[in-house]
């Protein structure tokens, strides 16, 4: 493997997907200007960027150009963003801090954060099907894929789970499959859809690989996603008990403090690290085959665990 320059990677990425948002985004002063202004917010200027990160990543493992996953990227951080206003809200999280910031509703108010968060969830479909860089066919099912891991299937569904979980007992069964849903539903997508721009060449070109190998190459690609999106969870429960508030940008204590399960509640905290290493290393597993264009998919795997924020 070549040396590990995740951290330059890493800077690179963020600076190419904060200028994909900041030119999908609408100005902050045309109307209706309050409602751009929170959908700025939201958005700009902070969060770690991991989907975006791991949508670039896949394509550098694909050997597809990063043009033809900006919009997925883009698409990804909306709606992401937009669940996060969401999440936070009164009727939701309550809370007040995200992303070291007060939190959407908190800087401007409950109706316009609602609203808000609604507008992102629709421009990020807007951005996806209106991509000049790929095929309609891509487009497609970047949009399909986007909306399954985002709805009541994925994403959506997951935080259902996870407020009828509130003051019951999970076992790690649920748990898993709860953090499956709200957090390694988007994560997996980051990655699928990096696959499909892979399999979906513009017009005029071939495809790289003959379907079976890019079916296998997918599958192995998805088993990495899933493992560290649940990972990704399983670090955060154990940053929510062993972080501190102003490196993690959110309240910390506040699982225990809703009396949520976690890895850590159900495991112990040492139990729940060796849990996320040991998804860590099956993710890795399976990009045993793929050469070095996929290094940065590994160095993002460790990252994942070993991140502080
Ligand atoms: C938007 C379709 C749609 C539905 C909203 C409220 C809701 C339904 C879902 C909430 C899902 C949720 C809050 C998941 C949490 C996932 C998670 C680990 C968030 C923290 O992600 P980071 O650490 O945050 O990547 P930054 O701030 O770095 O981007």
């Amino acid at each position: 493997m070549s040396e590990d320059p995740l951290g330059p990677l890493m800077a690179q990425c963020r600076a190419r997907i904060e200028t994909v948002l900041d030119a999908s985004l609408p100005a902050a002063d045309t109307s209706p200007e309050r409602l751009h202004a929170a959908m700025r917010y939201a958005v700009l200027g902070s969060g770690k960027r991991v989907r975006p990160i791991l949508a670039y990543a896949a394509a550098r493992a694909t050997g597809v150009s990063w043009e033809r996953v900006d919009a997925a990227a883009a698409a990804l951080e909306l709606i992401h963003a937009s669940s996060l206003v969401h999440d936070d809200l009164p009727s939701l999280d309550d809370d007040d801090l995200r992303r070291g910031r007060p939190t959407c509703h908190k800087a401007f108010d409950e109706a316009t954060a609602l609203l808000a968060g609604d507008a992102l969830q629709t421009l990020a479909f807007e951005v996806l099907a209106t991509d000049p860089h790929n095929p309609p066919a891509a487009r497609v099912a970047m949009v399909a894929r986007l909306a399954q891991a985002a709805g009541a299937g994925g994403m959506l569904g997951g935080q259902v789970l996870d407020l009828a979980s509130e003051g019951r007992q999970l076992d790690l069964d649920a748990l898993k499959n709860l953090h499956q849903h709200k957090t390694g539903a988007l994560i997996r997508a980051a990655v699928a859809m990096a696959a499909i721009a892979a399999d979906t060449p513009p017009h005029g070109q071939a495809a790289d690989q003959d379907p079976a190998q890019a079916q296998a190459r997918a599958a192995a690609m998805d088993h990495y996603a899933a493992c560290i999106g649940l990972a990704f969870q399983v670090q955060d429960d154990l940053l929510d008990v062993e972080g501190d508030t102003a490196v993690i940008g959110k309240t910390s204590g506040a699982d225990a403090a809703h009396h949520k399960a976690t890895y850590p509640s159900l495991l112990g905290v040492e139990a729940a690290h060796a849990a996320a290493r040991a998804l860590v290393d099956s993710a890795l597993a399976a990009l045993r085959d793929f050469g070095a264009g996929a290094d940065p998919l590994r160095w993002i795997a460790d990252y994942i665990i070993a991140r502080d924020r």
